[in-house]
């Protein structure tokens, strides 16, 4: 083998030892660059003959071309394997099912929030919403709370700075301010009409939301939900309470059979009061009274703070827990799990 056939045949090797185009580039430059061996060769030809010349420069040419081509077959297989090192590692399995963003859904109160709404919207209720921090004339005094009833000491309810009668300064304890709120609404509104001894439009509203109380335990969280319901009018009573109230409870749990009872109770706005129980009468509850509601007339206190005559106007209100309704109809047994944000128990209401 001569001199020049050697030459390749070492390029070949070396260009085949090369593992990445830096190196194929390094062993490009041994043959092929400035000080490259043939470049070598070509200055060695400066003592030849015009002959001589004419036949090694020839030669060294085919040599050089042969090196060319070996380099430009070595650096498309390394490219090559390259790119096939790249699809090996990013393998995209078309039949994998997507990775979307869940769509989420509703908290169980909120749902229990809905369903409330819905029954009694069928019934021709309104829904009224409003602030949480309230006025003690709102939360309280208006609703014939006294001066010194418990409900009202730093013990039981969530006090903020600042704040006069009017002024909010405490995180509202039941919805009932807002029923206040709405009432006063209802009656400015139709003030002329009522002015006039005409019939104003009935109020018939129920006020749902969050409510704050100095409470914590398995059975009391300090936010809880509430839902409080108000019917006034010139010739609503107790029994219309009763009717309304034993309809929302069948419909709600979906039991025609629930019995209901009305036991005897005070709240200071309302007078006759009543607590409401009921009874399922199949399933794991059934037998057990279970406490759902407060209830009564509203007291004419709190009917002449709405702006209304009390012996013109009468009407019932009542006040349940959509948290614990909410764990009497899906079976929870603990009511912090509404609040501990735990997607694992969340998910298996949507
Ligand atoms: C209850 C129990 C009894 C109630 C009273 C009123 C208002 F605004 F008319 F005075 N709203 N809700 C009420 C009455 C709430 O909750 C246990």
């Amino acid at each position: 083998m001569n001199e020049l056939d050697s030459l390749v045949e070492s390029a070949q090797q070396l260009f085949a030892q090369a593992l990445t185009p830096a190196d194929l580039e390094n062993a490009k430059a041994q043959f092929l660059g400035k000080s490259g061996k043939m470049t070598e060769l070509m200055k060695g030809m400066a003592q030849l003959s015009v002959e001589e010349k004419k036949s090694r420069g020839a030669a060294i040419n085919v040599a050089k071309q042969a090196i060319e081509s070996l380099l430009t077959a070595r650096r498309k297989a390394l490219a090559d394997a390259e790119l096939e090192a790249h699809l090996k590692a990013e393998v995209l399995d078309v039949t994998l099912p997507g990775r979307r963003r869940g769509t989420g859904g509703l908290h169980p109160v909120s749902l229990t929030l809905e369903r409330i709404e819905g029954i009694f919207g069928s019934m021709g209720f309104d829904v009224a919403e409003g602030p949480e921090i309230e006025s003690d004339w709102f939360n309280f005094t208006a609703l014939n709370t006294p001066e010194d009833h418990p409900a009202r000491s730093m013990h039981d309810t969530f006090y903020v700075e600042g704040g006069t009668q009017h002024a909010p300064n405490l995180l509202r304890t039941h919805t009932s301010p807002m029923q206040v709120r709405h009432a006063v609404q209802h009656v400015k509104k139709y003030r002329n009409l009522i002015d006039a001894g005409q019939s104003m439009p009935e109020i018939r509203v129920i006020a749902p939301g969050r409510t704050y109380r100095v409470d914590s335990d398995a059975t009391h969280s300090p936010m809880f939900h509430q839902c409080e319901g108000l019917w006034i009018g010139e010739n609503v009573s107790f029994k219309d309470l009763k009717v309304v109230f034993t309809d929302f409870c069948k419909t709600f749990f979906e039991q025609d059979d629930l019995v209901l009872r009305f036991r005897p109770s005070f709240f200071p706005f309302t007078e006759p009061s009543a607590e409401i129980d009921i009874q399922f009468q199949s399933g794991p509850l059934a037998g057990r009274w279970l406490e759902v509601a407060g209830s009564g007339q509203v007291h004419p206190n709190v009917v002449r703070n709405m702006g209304l005559d009390p012996e013109k106007y009468i009407g019932f209100a009542f006040g349940m827990g959509p948290d614990r309704l909410t764990m009497l109809r899906y079976g929870v047994n603990d009511l912090r799990l509404f609040f501990d944000g735990d997607i694992r128990f969340l998910s298996q209401f949507q």
